[in-house]
C-alpha cells in the first residue's frame, strides 16, 4: 500500500499528499490570509455594467472564489480538468443524468447506493431515459446490455454494500467502443485509493459527504472530469439548476480535504484488522472486505486500488435478531447511516440505507437481514476490536 503517494500520479504534485494539502490553495493577495477565506457574498461589484473585476465574480450561484479553490483541489486529486461540485451526491448524480439527450439509455452497476437506485428508476425514467442494472462481475454482461441508444455506463466500484468490485479499465474501454462514456462512483475509495479518470473512465462522482469531507458535517456531490463537452455542460448546469453548495460547506471540504491522506491510510489499516478479525469469527458467515483473499474481486482491487479502503460488510449469524444483538451493543460504533467520517459508523441496510430499494431486487443482490455494513473510523485499533468482539460476544445463537 502506498504510504507517501509514490503510486499516485497528481497533475502538479508528485505526491498525493501535498496535493491535497495545496491544490488550488493560494494565499490571499489582499490579506496574506494562509487559509481560503470563506467567501459569503453572494454578489460581486461591477465596475460599469457587464464590465467586471479581474476576477470575473458576479453572483454566488455562477461563480464564488471559496467554491473555485475547493473545486480546483479536487480536480487536482482526481487528475481532472475540472470539477464541477453540488449541493449532494444525488444532485452530482442528477447532473450528470442531465447532460444526456433526451432518452438516452444507462448501464448499471446493479448494486448502487439506494438513493442513485431510486432517482434512476423513479426521477429520471419520468424524462425517457432508460436504465438496465447489469452485474458487472459477470462475463459478458454488460456487453450484452448495450442498445442502439447507450449514452452512459454507470459503475460504482466497490458497490454499496456488498462491495462487488468492476475492473474499471476494461468497463470504459467496452463503454468507448460502444461509443459510451464511462462514469465511476468513487466515494468509497476516493482518489487516494482509486484514482478512475487514470484507469480510463471519462467521468468521477463522489457523494462528498463521505470520505472527501471526512468528518460528518457537510452534504456535497463532485464530478471530476476531463472531457471538454462535459465539462461545459455540467457548468452550465450547475448555474442553470442551482443546486450549489454553499461557501460555508466548500471551507469544510477543503478543510477536510488537507487531512485525506492521513485519514484514509488510517480507516484502510483498522479496516483490515476488522475484517481479519470478523473473517475468523465463529458467529460470522462471510466477510466481504477488497482486502481479503476470499473477496471475489481481490485481484482487480490489488491492480487498480492502491489499498483497499474502509467499509466492511459482513453477514452474522442469527439473521434479523443476530443483526440487531450486535448492532444494539456496540457502544464505540455508532448505530448510523452514511460512513466516511473519522467516527466508526454501523448499519443495517435492509432497515435504513437500502430501504428504498424493491425488496425482490435486493434479494437477487443478496441484500438480506444477516447484512451489516461497517464504516471503519480512524479510532484507536484496540477499542475497536474490542467493541466489536463484546457486541458479537451479545449476539445469542
Ligand atoms: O447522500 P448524498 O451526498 O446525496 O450521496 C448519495 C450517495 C451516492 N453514492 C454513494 C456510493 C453513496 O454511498 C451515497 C450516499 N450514501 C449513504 C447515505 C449511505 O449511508 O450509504
Amino acid at each position: 500500500m502506498a504510504s507517501s503517494g509514490e503510486k499516485h500520479t497528481v497533475k502538479k504534485y508528485k505526491g498525493f499528499g501535498t496535493a491535497s494539502i495545496h491544490c488550488g490553495m493560494e494565499f490571499d493577495p489582499h490579506t496574506g490570509a494562509v487559509m481560503t477565506p470563506i467567501s459569503l457574498s453572494t454578489t460581486f461589484a461591477q465596475k460599469s455594467p457587464g464590465v467586471k473585476y479581474p476576477a470575473e465574480y458576479e453572483y454566488s450561484r455562477s461563480g464564488n472564489p471559496t467554491r473555485d479553490a475547493m473545486e480546483e483541489n479536487l480536480a487536482g486529486l482526481e487528475n481532472a480538468d475540472a470539477a464541477i461540485s453540488f449541493a449532494s451526491g444525488l444532485a452530482a448524480t442528477a447532473g450528470i443524468i442531465h447532460c444526456l439527450e433526451p432518452n438516452s439509455h444507462v448501464i448499471v452497476t446493479d448494486d448502487v447506493y439506494g438513493g442513485t437506485q431510486r432517482f434512476f428508476r423513479r426521477i429520471a425514467t419520468q424524462y425517457g431515459h432508460t436504465f438496465s442494472f447489469v452485474d458487472f462481475t459477470k462475463e459478458g454482461a454488460l456487453e450484452e446490455a448495450f442498445q442502439e441508444n447507450t449514452r452512459l455506463v454507470w459503475a460504482e466500484s466497490p458497490t454499496n454494500p456488498t462491495l462487488k468490485i468492476c475492473d474499471i479499465a476494461a468497463v470504459s474501454e467496452i463503454a468507448h467502443r460502444h461509443g459510451a462514456l464511462c462514469c465511476v462512483d468513487n466515494t468509497f475509495m476516493t482518489p487516494y485509493y482509486q484514482q478512475p479518470l487514470v484507469l480510463g473512465a471519462d467521468i468521477v462522482m463522489h457523494s462528498a459527504t463521505k470520505y472527501l469531507n471526512g468528518h460528518s458535517d457537510v452534504v456535497m456531490g463532485i464530478v471530476a472530469t476531463s472531457n471538454p463537452d462535459m465539462i461545459e455542460k455540467l457548468r452550465f448546469n450547475q448555474n442553470a439548476v442551482g443546486a450549489v453548495p454553499s461557501p460555508f460547506d466548500c471551507y469544510m471540504m477543503m478543510r477536510g480535504l488537507k487531512t485525506l491522506h492521513l485519514r484514509m491510510r488510517a480507516h484502510g489499516a483498522n479496516a483490515g484488522v476488522i475484517a481479519k478479525l470478523l473473517e475468523s469469527h465463529d458467529k460470522v458467515d462471510r466477510v466481504v472486505y477488497p482486502g481479503l483473499e476470499s473477496h471475489p474481486q481481490h485481484e482487480i482491487a490489488k491492480k487498480q486500488c492502491h489499498g483497499f479502503g474502509g467499509m466492511v460488510t459482513f453477514f452474522i449469524k442469527g439473521g434479523l435478531d443476530g443483526a440487531k444483538a450486535f448492532l444494539e451493543n456496540l457502544k464505540v460504533f455508532t448505530l448510523a447511516e452514511s460512513l466516511g467520517g473519522v467516527e466508526s459508523l454501523a448499519e443495517h441496510p435492509v432497515i435504513m440505507t437500502h430501504a428504498s430499494v424493491p425488496a425482490e431486487h435486493r434479494a437477487v443482490l443478496g441484500i438480506d437481514d444477516s447484512l451489516i455494513r461497517l464504516s471503519v473510523g480512524t479510532e484507536d485499533i484496540e477499542d475497536l476490536v474490542q467493541d466489536i468482539s463484546n457486541a458479537l460476544d451479545a449476539v445469542q445463537l
